[in-house]
Parts: structure tokens; sequence; C-alpha cells
């Protein structure tokens, strides 16, 4: 299987960490791109033009991460990241709460990427205020994580430093100390260490 992702990306580092902790890094290669500059290998991936994309051995491709992190998740038994059964619906709603304060972090990223005379900031504003109730929501949910892994850690983990990484004046921690705490040893997992962000 081919991985294509980009260094940047928090969604590729979902599906980076996943590979990771479901012990699958022997069985994908990974392929680092720039989407902005539609090279063809991503664009034959995925029609969208957006990392990350998984290229598998019998040519089909899948994507977006979500659907790569399920993928992944069922090709080994442990961890389990994806549960079925009563806790299934908690830890998808946990992700998507993480994924959502990622997709308004990465909007508002954008945003400011434009000339400052053309960013809209009344929607900036709302990104900002959005990521603001979704950090505190995570903060009271944080210690019904639980032990075992699963896909909410790692959306919970991959959001939080993607807004250190990108969005650097949104200060959590002191506001959010059960957060600040959770992912101090969460980050510490070799899986999250090989798989910090970078500048493309
Ligand atoms: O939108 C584009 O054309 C290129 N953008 C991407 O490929 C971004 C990179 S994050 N990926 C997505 O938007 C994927 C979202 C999708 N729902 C998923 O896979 O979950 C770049 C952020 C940054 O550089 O700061």
């Amino acid at each position: 299987m081919q991985l294509i992702y980009a260094k940047p990306s928090p969604y590729s580092r979902k599906a980076r960490v996943t590979v990771l902790e479901k012990g699958l890094a022997g069985r994908v290669e990974e392929v680092v791109v720039s989407p902005m500059e539609d090279p063809a290998v991503l664009l034959e991936a995925n029609p969208l033009g957006k990392v990350p994309a998984l290229r598998l051995d019998d040519g089909r491709s899948l994507y977006d991460s979500w659907v790569i992190c399920e993928y992944l998740d069922s090709l080994a038994p442990t961890p389990r990241l994806i549960p079925d059964g009563p806790a299934r619906f908690d830890v998808l709603r946990r992700a998507a709460l993480a994924d959502g304060v990622l997709d308004a972090a990465v909007t508002a990223r954008m945003e400011l990427l434009r000339p400052e005379d053309k960013r809209w900031t009344p929607w900036t504003d709302r990104q900002r205020r959005a990521i603001g109730r979704g950090l505190a929501v995570m903060e009271r949910d944080v210690a019904a994580l639980g032990a075992e892994l699963t896909l909410a850690h790692i959306e919970f983990a991959v959001a939080l430093e993607y807004l250190d990484f990108r969005l650097p004046d949104v200060v959590w921690r002191d506001t959010h100390p059960a957060l600040a705490a959770w992912l101090a040893e969460f980050s510490q997992r070799p899986s999250m260490q090989a798989t910090r962000p970078q500048p493309s």
C-alpha cells in the first residue's frame, strides 16, 4: 500500500499515527507530496487533490482520512481503534469533535494565508469560537477517553498539536489543564514523536 501524504497535514498525521499504532508500517510505503502543486500521483489516487490518500495493492484508492483510518483499523485486530458495541458512538462522537476543531483550525489558518486586506475576519472569528467551544468539551471529555487507545485519542492529540503548529496564538493549556496534562503524556508515544508536523 502507498500512503500519499503531506508533512504539515494533520489529516495525514491521523493516518500515519494509525499505521504505526496498528503495527502496519512494514506494509505501507509513504509518499510525500505537496497537494497544492497537484502532483499526478495524488490526483490519480484522489480526484479531490487532498491528502491523505491510500493506494491499495489492487489499484484501488481510499480517501479521506476517516475512511483510511477505518480501513487500516480493519487490517489488524488490535488495538481496536473504532470499537463495536456501546463504546462505538462515544469514540466516533469524540473523534468527530476533535476533527471539527481541526477543520476550524485549518479554515482559520487558510484565511491567514490571504493578503491582510482580503481576509474575512468575521469568518475567522467564527472558526476561533468553534475551536474554543470544541476545546471546552474536549476538556470535559478527556478523562473519559480511557486507557485503551482509540481513534478519539489520536484525533484529540493531532488536533491539539495542530493548534500548536499553525495557530500558536490559541493559548489553550492554562485554560484546559486536563487536556494539557493528557497531551503531555500521550505525545510521548513513538507514533506521535515520529509524525511531528513539519512545514512542507
Ligand atoms: O484543499 C486542497 O486542495 C489541499 N488540501 C489538503 O490536502 C488538506 C491538507 S491539510 N487536506 C484536507 O483538507 C483533507 C480533509 C479531509 N476531510 C480528510 O482527509 O479528512 C493542510 C493543513 C496545513 O497545511 O496547515
